[in-house]
């Protein structure tokens, strides 16, 4: 039974990053234990981190899933894998494809390769822009609404894109 709620931040920088994030998209569609729910809209944002670097592209999507947080991250880093992610020293530097789980349920974890909630939420707008737009009632860890995390955060000129997700083909 796929009835696990998970939200995954998907940002991209190099490489036709709209053609990666839809790509990634599909391939998260067509494993057989994940199913997209919604898409947000495509952003086009200033790079958090180091600046000598392109601006992103990045959207919200909400799945629900049969698998542990675990295994569904281990699903994220193979796609990023599989799309020529380099995992560099750098922090915060430049990359194909960057898939990151922010929630899910309402679990609370920390181990060496995964923190629930995601811990650098609250100061992205490329993740709470386009989450709200696909949660906007939700009520986040500390008790705050989405909607005023997303009124204390900075917007750094994050731009909806003009383009939009082909949902026809991450369904085909
Ligand atoms: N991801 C990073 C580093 N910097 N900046 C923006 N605007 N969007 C991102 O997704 C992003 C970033 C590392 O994951
Ligand atoms: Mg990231
Ligand atoms: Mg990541």
């Amino acid at each position: 039974m796929m009835s696990d709620i998970a939200y995954i931040g998907l940002g991209s920088n190099l490489a036709e990053p709209i053609g990666q994030l839809q790509k990634a998209l599909t391939t998260i569609h067509q494993h057989p234990n994940i199913s997209i729910q919604y898409c947000s809209h495509l952003y086009s944002s200033a790079p958090m981190g180091p600046q000598d670097q392109p601006n992103y592209v990045n959207a919200v999507c909400k799945i629900v899933t049969s698998l542990s947080p675990m295994e569904l991250l281990d699903v994220l880093q193979a796609i990023e894998h599989e799309h020529g992610r380099e995992r560099k020293a750098e922090q915060w530097g430049p990359r194909t494809l960057d898939l990151d789980m922010l929630l899910f349920n309402n679990v609370s974890m920390k181990n060496e390769r995964l923190t629930l909630p995601h811990y650098g939420m609250s100061e992205r707008e490329f993740v709470l822009v386009p989450l709200f737009e696909i949660s906007p009632d939700m009520i986040m860890q500390d008790g705050k609404s989405l909607a005023a995390w997303v009124s204390n955060c900075s917007l750094n000129g994050l731009k909806r894109l003009a383009e939009d997700i082909d949902y026809a083909s991450i369904a085909a």
